[in-house]
Order: C-alpha cells, then structure tokens, then sequence
C-alpha cells in the first residue's frame, strides 16, 4: 500500500523549491492509470511541477522541473538550471535529499515527448520512467530502470533504494504563483487609489475645459512613459508587453498609436486593416523611438496574429512566446507549429526574453457579443499566463465606435455611461478587476495627432508598465 507524502515530507520539498509554493495534484497514476497521453493531457503546459515516485520499498524519491512538460512528437530535452532530484523518505523514515542538475547538463534537465512520462535527465534518464502505455499488476507498475545518467549531483547513490518496482507516481504543479499574486494583487489595490484620483483628475480638469492643467498633465504622462526604466536589479533593459486578442480587434493599430505618439506623427509602422483573416501573420516585437531618431523606450510591444473561430495561436505555441523561446518575426503557421527543433528556436531564454505583462486587446463593439470559441481560447491563454503569474490588462478599443458622442473626441470618455458598462462587461467577461480594464481609440483615418487620443493611450500603457514592474519585482522576490 502507498503511505501518501506526509507534511513533514511536503514541507522538506517546499523547502527544497525555495518556499512560498504550494502544491497542486495534476496526475497521479493509481487513479488516471498510467500512460505517457493521460500523462501529456494532464500536466503539459503547466509550468513548474514535482514529480513524486513510491516504491515498494517505502521510499519516496522525484524530480523537480522549473520548465513545462510538453508532448511533442519529435523527442527533446529542456534546459533547466533550477531542476533537481530528491529523496524524502527511505525504508519508511522521512528525509531530506536533494540533488540539484549539474551545471554542465543545464541542457539536459528534463526530456520530452509524446510517448515518454516525465523523464528527468538525458533520453537514459536518471530516475525510473515510463514509455507509453503501462501495466499495472501485483500492486506494481512496470517502470523502466533508467541508467542514473549522472546529469544531476547523485554521485553513484542509489535514490530508489534498490527497487524500480513503483507502486504509484504523482504530478504536482507547484503554485510558485500563489504569492507573487496576492502581493500582485495588494500593489495593484495600492495603486488603484491612485489611478483613479489621476482619472478623475484629468477628465474633470477636461471637462471643466481648464486645458493648460490638462497639457501639463499629458506632457507629465508623456515623460512618465518615457522615461520608464525597468527595476534596476532585475537586470531587465526593457519589458516585454504581449498583445493578443481576435482578428481585427485593433493590435497593430495600438502599436501605431503608441509609435506615432513618440515620433510626433502619424505612424503606420505595423501593418493594420480589416480583413476576414487575421493580417498579422509574424510575431514581432516593436520597438518604439522618442522621435524619428530618438533613443528607443524601454518597452516592447510583442505584436501577435488574431485568434479567430477556427485558427489562431496554438496553446503550446503560446507558452512559447510567454516563455520567451519564439524567435522574433516568426511566421504563425497553422499546418506547422513551433518546436524546439524550429529554426531560431530560443531554447535558454533569459527574464529579458520572457513576457512581463498580458494585453488582451478586444473590440468594445465585440463585447456584448463575443464569440465563445476565441473567448474560450484567451481564458486558456490567460491561465497560462496565470500560472506564471503574469499580470493581465484588457484595453478595450473602437470606443469611437460605441456612442455617437466619442465619435470626434473621446475626452468625455469616461463620462459616458455605455462605456461604464462595457467595462464592467469586460472585467466580469476575462475576469479581471475594472481597473484593469482601459477604453481606449487608435489611430485609424486621422492625419494629425489629438490629445484625447494620446491621454487615453498613455494612461493604458502607463498602467501596462506599472503592471510589468510589478511582476519584474515578484520575479525577483521570488527567486
Ligand atoms: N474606429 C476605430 N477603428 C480602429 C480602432 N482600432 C483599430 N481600428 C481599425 O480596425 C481595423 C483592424 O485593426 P488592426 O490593428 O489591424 O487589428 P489587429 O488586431 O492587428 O488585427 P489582425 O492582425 O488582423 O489580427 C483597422 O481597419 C483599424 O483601422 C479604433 O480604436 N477605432
Ligand atoms: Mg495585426
């Protein structure tokens, strides 16, 4: 019978990881059954997991992996300088053991594919594995030895205890997340006072037509947005800003609003149109000048092909660009998708390449009718950048579109009762707080820049950035 992880045990891992985690069962093979599809269904894509192995000799060994599993068909092995091996119980006894990867097989962490179960080492493994579909009989499931590959720190010690007769294997996700989101979540309360005081200042002071004030604060904006820098040790030089959203919602169009900001004229930097298909077909991350030949801002914005009804950006695909491994100007194809084989794959990304924040950009005249497959495809999209505790932002475009009162000027914006609603629309409909939720109006037809436009960019992207800041700082906390 399979004495299951007592909190002793539990706690020896949380320490092992680095603590403020918290564990979530994935799989585990007594009540899934065991084979590598199960396996892949369950625990693809889910960021950091343990995986925990018990014996019939009462021992309790396992690997830990800071990088997602992911069934591919062409084998692979993950880079991963944080994974590591472990003991927690031996004949019965509760203890602590752990065996980090040695630095020259950091490219080896872990091995990947559609048929193996979790793999920790090279294609031999370290640890007992299994491949395919496995039988379960006398209490005992049918591992394969491995060949202790010597990729992690175990110097000839036996951490099976001399049994490959496995009576049960668990995948945990670990919820590293967890805090970095309630700390998330009491900055982003923090600043809401302050945000609002700084809406209702700017649109009262608009309204009140009192204009002088109103430039001093759209210069004051300007500046902040400008002269944004990253925390410092974080070692990060800019941050990266993911858009997404469906075909046509106005992506490209924000990345122009934004250059043509900082250029000081209307720019069409990033390709924007209506068509029935997304017109994006690249990612790209987008570079924004101060001025023609300016220096360029500390931010990027990482442009990405529409999510319609029947294509878009694949899961797996995604985690890709979250994790930084997609290389810039990467062509989406739906026939083929990227893998660590695809040319200019980034198999070590560092923080800098990894994504800081999630832009979901939607149509406001979308939001009373949103279409539920591509809805269904951003919540998958928003967990994932949940699991990495990536903090999420939805701008809300077209409002020109919505009440005949925005349609020559959208500094009344927020005084316009539909747009209250959709906002409340929006946050109950991705399920983030109202104040995560900004109108705003690209560049479409206009020659000339307008301030009212400007204001309302400028506020969503100072709010972006304070809210990549946020993560870059948990990052850091959390490391
Ligand atoms: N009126 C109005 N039109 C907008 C606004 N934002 C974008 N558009 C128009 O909407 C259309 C689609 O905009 P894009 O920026 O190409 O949208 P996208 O999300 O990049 O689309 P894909 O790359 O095809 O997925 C273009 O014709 C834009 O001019 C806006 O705020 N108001
Ligand atoms: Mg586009």
């Amino acid at each position: 019978m399979t004495i299951p992880l007592q909190s002793i045990e539990i706690k020896a891992l949380h320490r092992m990881i680095g603590g403020g985690v918290g564990f979530t069962l994935l799989y585990r093979i007594s009540r899934d059954g065991c084979n590598a599809s199960t396996f892949h269904t369950k625990c693809d894509c889910q960021g950091p997991t343990i995986t925990v192995l018990y014996n019939t000799n009462d021992t309790v060994y396992g690997g830990y992996t800071s990088q997602s599993w992911l069934g591919t068909g062409t084998e692979y092995s993950s880079y991963d300088e944080k994974a590591f091996l472990f003991q927690v119980r031996y004949n019965g006894s509760s203890v602590q053991k752990k065996y980090p990867i040695k630095a020259d097989n950091y490219a080896n962490a872990i091995r990947c594919g559609s048929t193996l179960g979790p793999v920790f080492g090279r294609k031999e493994s370290a640890i007992p594995f299994f491949v395919g579909n496995v039988s379960f009989s006398n209490g005992i499931f049918l591992f394969q030895k491995g060949h202790l590959d010597n990729s992690y720190t175990l110097n000839n010690e036996d951490i099976t205890n001399g049994s490959v007769n496995i009576t049960d294997l668990e995948v945990y996700k670990v919820d590293v997340g967890d805090l970095r989101t309630n700390l998330n979540q009491w900055r982003i309360a923090s600043r809401i006072e302050h945000r609002d005081s700084l809406f209702s200042k700017i649109w009262d002071i608009i309204t009140l037509g009192l204009f002088t004030y109103k430039n001093k604060q759209l210069d004051a904006l300007r500046k902040e947005v400008q002269n944004y820098t990253p925390v410092k040790e974080t070692g990060v030089e800019y941050a990266n800003l993911l858009l997404i959203g469906h075909v046509g919602s106005g992506k490209s169009s924000f990345v122009n609003t934004v250059n043509s900001i900082f250029k000081g004229t209307i720019s069409h930097k990033a390709i924007a149109g209506s068509a029935e298909k997304s017109l994006t077909n690249r990612y790209r991350k987008c570079q924004v000048r101060n001025g023609r030949f300016g220096k360029t801002l500390n931010f990027r914005l990482c442009d990405t092909k529409g999510i319609e009804k029947d294509d878009g950006i694949d899961p797996h695909e995604f985690c890709f660009i979250l994790d930084g491994n997609m290389p810039n100007g990467y062509l989406f194809n739906s026939s083929t998708q990227l893998n660590p084989d695809s040319p200019g794959f980034l198999a070590k990304p560092s923080t800098q390449d990894r994504m800081h924040a999630l832009v979901i950009i939607v149509d406001s005249t979308n939001v009373e009718i949103f279409e539920h497959t591509i809805l269904e495809n951003i919540k998958i999209f928003q967990d994932k950048a949940n699991q990495r505790g990536i903090p999420q932002i939805v701008l809300l475009t077209k409002i020109d579109k919505v009440s005949e009162s925005l349609k020559k000027n959208v500094s009344k914006t927020f005084l316009v009762p539909a747009i209250g609603d959709l906002v409340d629309k929006a946050a109950d409909l991705f399920g983030v707080p109202r104040s995560s939720v900004i109108p705003i109006k690209n560049y479409e037809n206009e020659m000339e820049l307008r301030e009212d436009i400007n204001i309302l960019a400028l506020l969503a992207l100072q709010q972006i950035l304070n809210f990549a800041d946020d993560y870059l700082v948990n990052f850091l906390e959390g490391k």
